[in-house]
């Protein structure tokens, strides 16, 4: 689990080389985790996904669905259309913005997606950062989500929902700080073999790191996602999906 937290974390800062997002020489486009540092750029199973951001580094059939650095506006006009301002190597969300992907993968049963963001700061008592897999979260699918203090014990919460099944909240024991950069991560698996399928949502808040997981009823693999924000001002400098045909086995 730690190892996959890791994956997203580099030692480049966001803007330092947009082309190379993760500052280990190899460019985005070549690059086997172009936001994990690997120069070797091993790859045992040979899927084309590095061990080092590989979901099952020993079987193969992994995939990196979707890499967005934001360093072109004109290749993310989806997200410009939903309410994200792209420029500068970022994606800003000021108030609401929404963006459900029209990438499905209908033959992968692992959904990762994970969204970096430099800043987030709430505009008001509702604000909200959420991640969805298999949908938008509000009419299908499940999310994640760091949410504005609702409990009004001071701290903000991470909220985990399938629409139409279970749901659950942890408190972040924080507040969300503009000058702390985020990690959120959304990663959906069914294991058909076990007849078993969950979400995890993860959390990272400058050093914080929260884990939770609900049980999802949902075994259809429509596999597409979103990345959205309410009465937030967030600024992402990535987005990563990673696909897999079965349960992460790390
Ligand atoms: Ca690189
Ligand atoms: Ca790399
Ligand atoms: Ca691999
Ligand atoms: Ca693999």
């Amino acid at each position: 689990m730690l190892a996959i937290v890791a994956c997203g974390h580099s030692s480049a800062g966001p803007d330092a080389n947009p082309d190379d997002l993760d500052g280990d020489g190899i460019a985005n486009a070549a690059d086997d985790c172009p936001r994990t540092p690997n120069v070797d750029q091993h790859d045992e199973d040979g899927d084309g996904v590095g061990d080092a951001c590989d979901l099952r580094p020993a079987l193969s059939g992994d995939r990196l669905a979707a890499f967005f650095p934001f360093d072109d506006p004109a290749r993310d006009a989806d997200w410009a259309a939903a309410g994200w301002q792209v420029g500068g190597d970022t994606a800003t969300a000021d108030g609401s913005a929404g963006w459900p992907s029209r990438a499905n993968q209908p033959f992968y049963y692992g959904l990762m997606v994970e969204a970096r963001f430099a800043s987030v700061a709430w505009l008001g008592a509702a604000g909200s950062l959420s991640l969805a897999v298999d949908g938008d979260a509000v009419q299908v699918g499940a999310g994640c989500a760091l949410e504005a203090d609702r409990d009004g014990d001071g701290n903000d919460e991470l909220h985990a929902w399938e629409v139409g099944g279970m749901t659950a909240t942890m408190s972040l024991s924080i507040k969300v700080d503009p000058s702390v950069p985020v990690d959120m991560t959304a990663w959906r698996s069914i294991d058909e073999l076990h007849n078993t399928a969950k979400l995890t949502c993860i959390a990272h808040v400058g050093m914080l790191a929260k884990v939770m997981s609900i049980p999802t009823t949902d075994f259809d693999t429509v596999g597409n996602y979103a990345v959205a924000a309410a009465a937030a001002h967030a600024v992402a400098t990535s987005v990563i999906v990673y696909t897999s045909p079965g349960p992460p086995r790390k």
